[in-house]
């Protein structure tokens, strides 16, 4: 058997998502795996994508931060992955269903930085020192890999899953809302499928950007000015079938929509 290296997984990563296929998990196979070496798959990942698709960073998401999606997937940890310019799609609008393989929807709530972050050791008050506003947000995540499921390394190495994300247009300091308290209602097709309070993202999503911020300092990385940062889901994932029409009221900072089509 040929022995598996970064370059060809990177490339069958690459190439499930373009050919709209799913791959098996190969961490467990893969020599010497361990969370260091599926960060470098995904650093390579992302470099190709860039370089492929002509597009550039444009921030950072995390994964796995609640308890509802660490159950939901069989994990105990939170992960994250970066955002491309060309993962935007806009709020409101119909979107085609046609480059996902198995997408679900989430409710985020999104942080948009007017300062670098950097530092030996980043705490929760520096992140709200460091934030221009936060916003409503949805992620679409789109696994590449069978059925949606995955070890914790196979999820660092396909980017945490990542595919799209959508912004609201209702944008607010976060010193001005409860990053614990505040009330999320998720519907899809006007039926509440869940409710949750931002609590949900490791007690609050300015601790689980921190952690982010700490992590990535260990690669040499840090948050820059301007860019995005979700704090990884508030409740749970719901799937996209055609036609969906999903809505998450944040309590004191709006309402986020979008639905998804077949075709164009
Ligand atoms: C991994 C990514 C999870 C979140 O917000 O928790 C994630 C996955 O569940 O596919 O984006
Ligand atoms: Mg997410």
């Amino acid at each position: 058997m040929e022995t598996i290296t970064i370059e060809n997984v990177v490339q069958d990563l690459f190439d499930a998502e373009k050919g709209v296929k799913t791959l098996p998990q190969f961490a467990n196979e893969f020599p010497g795996m361990d969370e260091d070496k599926a960060y470098d798959i995904q650093e390579k990942l992302v470099q190709k994508k860039c370089e492929e698709e002509n597009t550039a960073v444009s921030g950072w998401k995390l994964g796995l931060t609640s308890k509802a999606k660490q159950q939901m997937m069989g994990v105990h940890e939170p992960s994250y992955g970066v955002l491309l310019e060309n993962m935007v799609l806009i709020e409101g609008d119909s979107h085609s269903l046609t480059p996902f393989i198995h997408a679900k929807l989430e409710p985020e709530l999104a942080f948009v930085f007017k300062k670098d972050i950097q530092g030996s050791y980043i705490t929760p008050a520096q992140i709200m020192d460091a934030t221009d506003y936060v916003v409503p947000a949805f992620e679409v995540i789109d696994s590449r890999f069978e059925a949606f499921k995955f070890t914790l390394h196979d999820a660092i190495a396909d980017n945490s899953s990542s595919s799209r994300y959508i912004l609201g247009n209702q944008f607010m300091s976060p010193e001005k809302i409860d990053l614990q308290l505040t009330g999320i209602v998720f519907r899809k097709n006007g039926e509440v499928v869940a409710t949750s309070t931002l609590a949900a993202v490791m007690g609050n999503p300015a601790v689980a950007i921190a952690w982010m911020a700490n992590k990535i300092a260990k690669r040499n990385q840090f948050i820059k000015k301007g860019q995005v940062v979700l704090s990884g889901a508030i409740t749970q994932a719901m799937h996209i079938s055609p036609g969906d029409h999903f809505e998450a009221t944040f309590d004191g900072l709006g309402t986020i929509n979008t639905s998804f089509q077949i075709g164009e």
